[in-house]
């Protein structure tokens, strides 16, 4: 049977952990594709693309008339080529909702007539949702000024906590042991 001990262990283990895995759960973002008048052809998707930040965690929102459009994920050959062929995943309800699991590149197109070869496409290199060190607090920039200050303050506010309950562990690993 686990002494007292170990079980206290345990748990200032699990609380740490739980407070080091709210930041990512905290600043993931729904990301509106295109901006307010949502995925829509004559549309700089290039412009959008520099204006935000993608982290794992986050969600693309694809909001357009149905049957108009649709969202293709696509690897980048068949992005390369606006070919649906080798497509990863279609979605048609507009209204989709993409959570963006990994990091790395995503490429997306409409695969609706032309619109990927009149531009209805982008590309973008999704980070991973670190935010352990206070060197580099995770920025978002969605376009409005504010935006990136907030999260710089709630990345060192995080980080700061993660240290307090290092700290924590410390003292009582010190009284346990
Ligand atoms: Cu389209």
């Amino acid at each position: 049977m686990a002494s007292s001990n170990q079980v206290l262990v345990v748990i200032v283990v699990i609380a740490v952990a739980t407070v080091l895995a709210a930041p990512a759960a905290a600043l993931a973002a729904d990301l509106l594709v295109g901006g307010s008048q949502g995925w829509r052809l004559d549309f700089d998707y290039d412009d959008w693309v520099e204006e935000n930040d993608f982290i794992v965690g986050d969600t693309l929102v694809f909001k357009y008339a149905m049957g108009q459009h649709n969202v293709v994920q696509a690897t980048a050959a068949s992005y390369a080529a606006c070919s649906q062929g080798n497509s990863l995943q279609v979605w048609s309800s507009g209204d989709d909702r993409v959570t963006l699991n990994t990091s790395g590149p995503w490429w997306f197109f409409c695969g609706v007539g032309d619109h990927c070869q009149d531009g209805m496409k982008f590309n973008i290199n999704v980070l991973p949702a670190v935010v352990l060190s206070p060197s580099s607090p995770p920025t978002r920039d969605q376009g409005g000024g504010d935006a990136t200050g907030l999260a710089g303050a709630q990345g060192g506010g995080l980080a700061a906590a993660g240290l307090a309950a290092a700290a924590g562990v410390a003292v009582v690993a010190a009284l346990l042991f």
